[in-house]
């Protein structure tokens, strides 16, 4: 069984799933998978079809109690009649657009059952919907990497592979650090846990690792790492500092700039002080980003002299301003010169997902068939509170200016915005504007909380589906292990089911059932494969086998090799062929928080802005250890992990004493925006001045407190910023929060997270 965070054999006995076992082969699995058995069959589950019970008896009009409400269960029938007649009335009446549909989310491993794949389908195939573009992940890269790169390349995919880093890198600085907790994952699934291996190979063969973070645990203490801790959100400045003193000493590579790259002039004048008198030196640098002045140079001079990897965490661009960092990271690296040679140049996201630095294979595999959407409407992801607020507003997007559609229904499946969303109490007003909301969920998470019809979904162990995963060397007979829990179907069941009633069954399923699409999608992988001249075995001889490997490639290549071994051959797809450093069009679109260079701009909140008055602390809130996101904590890994019930935030011992803290205390954390209790661990892994929670806690307003409710169980998303990295891309900006933090003394109030709504006798 393949899931995001590695491949497992099922243990069952008497129809239940007793135990995961990791892959015999997977030399570092991931503990998460031990919470799936508990969780599969646990009280969160949702075993009927559910409707909101004033939704249930007025409909629409009940809207302002979404989220407030008891359920009532009702059957299959009258739940695909209710979905079915209430998207018909919403596409008469309102026009497509006007259903949003852009469902955000990682849902499950599984090429066929991907829950997003299956919703866009349904929705393109019926006529159209509000889409939403670009990702939570790294929506700012996406967006300015084709202005200054002429693709994606860097960000998720084509990296230098860690083949080519192990025996030729000599530094590897890491901004952001090489987080092992987030190597465990990999969108689509993990076959084999590869990067712990390959960074101690590095390691052994000699190269040194520089950890620049707020936090020393972001990069493995066997790596023996230089920590760097540096403010967070203001690697920009680091960087111009880097930049500053290469210039100053003469040792940036001019050869280099003028041969593969375009604007360096432009850059310049900025970067040494002539165009705002103020020279962005080592000293500058210092003083934002609280590092010695004396580091920045002897990193720059030893970066200068060695083989030097800058990798830039995805997390630096989920914060204001978040293009910058990676603009400035890919500046430094080619005034350092080393752009496609071995081990050398930038890379972004080593360490953020198990497929990066992997290369098996070039090419990709088949997927479910989406169609086009007919309609252009569409959201930058981070937007949709904003959307939902304003309809009929502008907003600007990588140079155009658009109107925020009028939302009457959402349709939601395979993501959980109550976790993912920047500042979740203004999504919870915003959530109360539609008319309908529909939802597709296996646990009784905060998003079917707030729904008005949910319909039980099935996970990927009670259904049959092909585990293939981009830069991943295996395929996965992912054959069902147990029977749906309940009443639950497959997300592909349900919608065939609506498709019908509203017309449109036939294409949408094109006669094909799950085996049907399942032997499908195998038959486009096996061709793929040939094209390649890799074989692959029948189908039948492939499901019972469980899993085939693919041989390791016979060849690896650095990033923007070929550009460097023939700039004018092979050009990158920039308007000058060249990288960037001043892009035109960039400039063009005249935003003043997104120039046509890099630029070092004060972040919304930071730890130099005026509101530390009131809120000193920078909380990062990255990625959890113990779960993907808000999957699984309900599971018995991510509940061992809470303190009194609560997630678990550290802070610095100075931090802590200074408010009278101690470890195993519960605290409010707060600003303006919201407030959620947390428990506290106590460690010097955390800068001063820092304090981290992790995502995914699931989100627990306490009924008791209405307006901006207090978060009982510790989701940092009430306390998040919902505005765009900038004009350009809109990305969102998780990392850039300000809060404050105190002793909870009242009495603690009981976390709800995992206890189900209420639920109504069924009616007759
Ligand atoms: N503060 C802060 N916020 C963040 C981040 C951060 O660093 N800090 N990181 C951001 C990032 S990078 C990301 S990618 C997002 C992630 O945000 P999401 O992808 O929305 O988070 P998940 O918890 O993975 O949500 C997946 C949901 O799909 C459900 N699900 C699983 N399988 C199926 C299925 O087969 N069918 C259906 N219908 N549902 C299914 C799960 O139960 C779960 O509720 O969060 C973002 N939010
Ligand atoms: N176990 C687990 N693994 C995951 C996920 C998960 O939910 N669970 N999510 C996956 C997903 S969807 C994604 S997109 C990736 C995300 O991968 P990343 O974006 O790398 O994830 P984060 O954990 O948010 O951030 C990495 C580190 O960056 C540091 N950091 C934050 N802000 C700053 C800053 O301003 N400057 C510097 N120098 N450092 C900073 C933080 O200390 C943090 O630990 O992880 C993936 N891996
Ligand atoms: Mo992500």
């Amino acid at each position: 069984m393949l899931t995001h965070w590695g491949a497992y054999r099922a243990q069952t006995v008497g129809g239940r799933l007793l135990a995961l076992d990791p892959l015999e082969t997977d030399r570092d699995p991931s503990p998460i998978g031990a919470s799936i058995p508990g969780a599969l069959t646990d009280g969160m589950r949702i075993t009927q079809p559910m409707v909101r019970t004033s939704y249930l008896d007025h409909g629409p009009a009940s809207r302002e109690k979404r989220g407030r409400d008891t359920f009532t269960p009702v059957s299959w029938d009258i739940a695909i009649k209710l979905v079915s007649d209430e998207i018909a009335r919403v596409r008469r009446d309102h026009g497509h657009a006007s259903v949003f549909g852009g469902s955000y989310g990682w849902a499950s491993a599984g090429r066929f059952h991907h829950a997003l794949s299956q919703i866009h389908r349904f929705l393109r195939l019926g006529g159209g919907y509000t889409d939403q573009v670009n990702t939570h992940s790294y929506a700012a890269a996406e967006v300015l990497l084709p202005h200054v790169l002429g693709s994606r390349d860097s960000l998720d995919g084509n990296h230098t592979p860690w083949e080519l880093i192990i025996g030729h890198t000599e530094l590897f600085v890491a901004f952001g650090g090489l987080p092992l907790k987030n190597a465990q994952v990999s969108a689509g699934g993990v076959g084999h846990h590869n990067v712990r291996d390959r960074l101690m190979a590095a390691r052994a063969a000699g190269t040194d690792f520089v950890n620049i973070s707020p936090i020393a645990a972001d990069m493995d203490p066997a790596l023996q790492a230089e920590w760097l801790a540096v403010r967070p959100n203001t690697d920009t400045a680091l960087m111009m500092g880097l930049a500053h003193t290469l210039v100053a000493e003469g040792l940036h590579d001019r050869a280099f700039l003028d041969r593969y790259t375009t604007g360096f002039d432009r850059f310049l004048p900025y970067l040494m002080g002539e165009t705002d008198g103020q020279p962005k030196n080592a000293d500058w640098a210092a003083a934002i980003t609280g590092l010695p002045p004396e580091t920045i140079r002897t990193l720059a001079r030893r970066m200068a002299k060695s083989r030097t990897m800058i990798a830039v965490a995805w997390a630096l661009q989920r914060a204001d301003h978040g293009e910058q960092p990676l603009w400035m990271a890919i500046t430094l690296a080619c005034m350092l010169g080393q752009i496609g040679l071995p081990g050398g140049g930038f890379g972004f996201g080593y360490g953020g997902s198990n497929r990066i630095g992997t290369s098996p294979h070039g090419f990709s595999w088949p997927a479910l068939p989406q169609g086009e959407n007919p309609i252009d409407s569409f959201i930058p992801v981070a937007r949709v509170a904003d959307m939902l607020l304003n309809p009929g507003a502008p907003f600007d997007y990588d140079g155009k200016e658009y109107t925020y559609p009028d939302i009457r229904l959402i349709y939601w499946l395979g993501g959980n915005p109550f976790h993912h969303q920047q500042d979740v109490n203004k999504l919870m007003q915003a959530w109360r504007r539609p008319e309908t909301v529909i939802v597709h969920e296996p646990w009784w998470n905060a998003l079917a909380k707030n729904a008005d019809i949910v319909l039980p979904c099935t996970t990927s162990f009670e259904r049959n589906d092909l585990g293939i995963a981009r830069g991943e060397a295996h395929l996965f007979a992912m054959r069902q292990a147990v029977e749906p829990v309940g009443e639950a179907r497959s997300d592909y069941t349900i919608l065939a089911d609506i498709a019908g009633r509203l017309g449109y069954g036939q294409t949408f399923t094109d006669g094909l059932d799950e085996m049907g699409w399942v032997r499908h999608l195998y038959a486009l992988s096996r061709q793929r494969a040939a094209a390649n001249d890799l074989s692959l075995p029948d189908f039948e001889t492939f499901w019972e086998m469980g899993h085939v490997r693919l041989p390791p490639p016979t060849e690896y290549r650095s990033l923007f090799q070929s550009f460097r071994e023939d700039p004018l051959g092979q050009p990158l797809a920039t308007p000058s062929g060249r990288i960037e450093i001043y892009s035109e069009r960039i400039a063009s679109f005249a935003y003043a928080d997104c120039p046509g260079h890099p630029v070092w701009l004060e972040p919304a909140e930071w730890l130099g802005s005026p509101e530390t008055a009131r809120f000193p602390l920078h909380l990062i809130s990255n990625q959890p250890t113990t779960r993907l996101h808000s999957q699984y904590d309900n599971g018995a890994v991510s509940r061992a992990s809470k303190i009194s019930c609560r997630e678990p935030v550290s802070i610095h011992p100075v931090d802590a004493a200074a408010r009278g803290i101690v470890a195993g205390d519960v605290v409010r954390l707060f600003n303006d925006r919201g407030a959620c209790l947390a428990g506290v661990i106590i460690t010097e892994t955390v800068s001063p001045g820092v304090v981290q929670l992790s995502t995914g806690a699931w989100s627990d307003p306490d009924p008791a407190t209405d307006d901006r409710p207090l978060d009982r169980h510790g989701n940092p998303n009430v306390l998040t910023l919902d505005i765009g990295t900038s004009r350009l891309a809109q990305g969102p900006i998780a990392h850039s929060t300000l809060v404050e933090i105190e002793r909870f003394a009242g009495e603690l109030p009981p976390v709800g997270a995992f206890t189900p709504p209420v639920i109504e006798a069924p009616r007759p």
